[in-house]
């Protein structure tokens, strides 16, 4: 398809850049934000990562991208890390068949090697579906990323179909509660009910949370009032180009 021969290009002509999305956390310490992938093709113009990503891991496409993805944002978090006066992370996707087709952990050390960003400073979001996969690969990967000081945060918490036993066997720090879950807060009573009792389990299984989504102040609010850990959305912030995000860190601190 178009798509595909487009996509093909992309990495080779520099089309591709990353936006950061602020990560606030509700006591104010700590600042972080989530490396999003963006495609501006020179024949199709502006491309969603919801359009592209699937198509890159159906080519392989994904591995050469998600590196780079990996790269960029971890060489920008060491000069922001070295720059900011508190503490500071960097969030990065990795989708599922990176974890299936390479040793990510391998690809993480190496990354963070070459960059000099401590390993406390990332966190890699993974989806449900990667830990749906029962085979000792993946639980390798995420127990030395973990050993490592990486943390493991689960994206989309909420909408996939894997039973919640995983989080008993992997060595996982947050959950992000998607923002389908968020949106009618806090007018929507089943809403509420789920989001607290999602946020209860978290601070049990010693999990923070992270709300996606966050649009309002109403939201945020009622988000505090349940100790939600970390709030993400548009109501801080869109995600920002480099230089914006790293004016917006400065001013923060
Ligand atoms: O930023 P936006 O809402 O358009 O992202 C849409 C989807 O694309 C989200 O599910 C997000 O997780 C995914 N995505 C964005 N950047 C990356 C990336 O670098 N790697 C992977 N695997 N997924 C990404
Ligand atoms: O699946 P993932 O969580 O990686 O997707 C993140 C996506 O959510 C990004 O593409 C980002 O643009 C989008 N996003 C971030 N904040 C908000 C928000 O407050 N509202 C909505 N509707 N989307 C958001
Ligand atoms: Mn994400
Ligand atoms: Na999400």
């Amino acid at each position: 398809s178009q798509l595909e021969g487009a996509l093909h290009k992309s990495l080779i002509n520099k089309e591709l850049y990353v936006v950061y999305q602020p990560i606030h956390d509700t006591q104010g310490q700590r600042l972080g934000c989530e490396a999003l992938l963006r495609w501006r093709s020179e024949t199709l113009g502006e491309v969603s990562p919801v359009e592209f990503i699937p198509v890159s891991e159906e080519l392989g496409l994904i591995l050469a991208m998600g590196e780079w993805v990996l790269y960029q944002a971890c060489s920008q978090a060491k000069s922001w890390y070295d720059k900011a006066c508190k503490p500071f992370f960097m969030t990065v996707n990795v989708s599922s068949t990176q974890f299936k087709r390479q040793d990510v952990s391998v690809l993480v050390a190496k990354v963070l090697r070459e960059t000099g960003l401590p390993a406390n400073c990332l966190t890699l979001e993974i989806t449900e579906n990667v830990l749906a996969d029962n085979s000792g690969h993946i639980l390798r990967q995420l127990d030395s990323l973990r050993e490592m000081g990486v943390e493991l945060a689960i994206d989309d918490f909420g909408t996939g179909y894997s039973s919640l036993s995983y989080l008993k066997r992997f060595p996982l720090s947050k959950l992000k509660i998607d923002k389908e879950f968020i949106r009618d807060l806090p007018a929507d009573a089943e809403d509420r009910a789920l989001v607290a009792a999602i946020i209860s389990m978290a601070a049990n299984l010693n999990l923070k949370v992270v709300a996606e989504g966050v649009e309002t102040a109403e939201q945020l609010g009622l988000l505090k009032q349940l100790h939600c850990d970390f709030t993400q959305g548009f109501y801080h912030s869109r995600p920002l180009g480099a230089e914006d995000f790293e004016a917006y860190l400065m001013h923060f601190n």
